[in-house]
């Protein structure tokens, strides 16, 4: 069994859920972060009894800086040497031009997929900084690397993600913590229906007519990127379903 700890936020559903499958069969302890108690409960009695492993629950919103802390700080002291961080809550909310977009629609996406990822990092890396070890894995996204219609906040944010990323791997350097970021174009998760506010057939079409990455896809990369020797870092990782070109250019039939 390995002793070794990740720590996953938005693991209730999509990319996250899957990376607590992927860390669980590779005996990983688990700290699963995310707001739907009940999500996180079922992953975490479902793979205890699968792989017979500790985790620990936190039912926390990453935009909430004081409950984050709390549930963060209250983990026994065993738990705070924290080997891989998954900064991969977030979302996108809207898909509309600058003059019509919603301001509480732009206050979720950069308090979650920016500020939150600062929060949790912040506690984190502090845990991980006495150890000189750790590795840190940022969820971004094509959305960080190339700019599309309507995209605008969303896109702002993770190429937020994407400088915070080299600004991580800047700042952690002397304390041997290795930062990745990992770009994935579409990935058919939660992900649309989130941005298109629970409409299921406007979020389906987004990938009808091609393979779309699978959520799995990208906890296999992660794997691939966390298992490599101690001297190799991969930076950045920009990952495409076969059918995907760019943002904008997908080949559907
Ligand atoms: P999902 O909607 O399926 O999952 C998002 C996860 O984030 C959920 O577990 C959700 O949990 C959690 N989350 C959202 N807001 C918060 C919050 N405020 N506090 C805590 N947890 C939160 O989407 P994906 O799995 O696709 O998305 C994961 C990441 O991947 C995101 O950062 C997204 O931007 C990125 N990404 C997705 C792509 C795609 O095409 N799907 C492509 C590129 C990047 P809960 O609601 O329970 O809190
Ligand atoms: C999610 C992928 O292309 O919808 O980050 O922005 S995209």
């Amino acid at each position: 069994m390995n002793s070794k700890i990740a720590l996953i936020t938005g693991a209730t559903s999509g990319i996250g859920a899957a990376c607590a499958e992927m860390f669980a069969q590779q005996g990983y302890k688990l700290i699963l972060v995310g707001r739907r108690a009940n999500l996180l409960e079922d992953t975490s009695s479902r793979l205890k009894g699968q792989y017979g492993l500790e985790i620990q629950t936190l039912v926390a919103d990453v935009r909430d800086k004081t409950t984050l802390s709390e549930a963060l700080e209250g983990l026994p002291a065993d738990w705070k040497k924290v080997d891989i961080l998954i900064n991969n809550a977030g979302l996108s909310r809207g898909l509309d031009p600058i003059d019509k977009g919603d301001t509480e629609d732009w206050d979720a996406m950069i308090d979650t997929n920016v500020k939150g990822l600062l929060y949790v990092t912040k506690i984190v890396s502090n845990w991980m900084i006495p150890f000189k070890s750790g590795h840190i894995i940022n969820i971004g996204s094509i959305a960080g690397k190339e700019v599309y219609p309507n995209g605008n906040v969303y896109c702002a944010s993770k190429h937020a993600v994407d400088a915070l990323n080299q600004g991580m791997r800047i700042d952690l350097l002397p304390y041997n913590i290795k930062v990745t970021a990992i770009n994935p174009g579409m990935v058919e998760t939660e992900f649309s229906l989130v941005r298109f506010k629970g409409d299921e057939e406007r979020a389906k079409n987004v990938y009808k007519g091609f393979e779309p990455l699978h959520a799995q896809d990208i906890a296999d990369a992660i794997w691939f990127v966390v298992s490599r020797p101690a001297h190799v870092n991969i930076n950045d990782m920009l990952i495409m379903p076969s059918a995907q070109a760019t943002a904008t250019i997908t080949n559907k039939n």
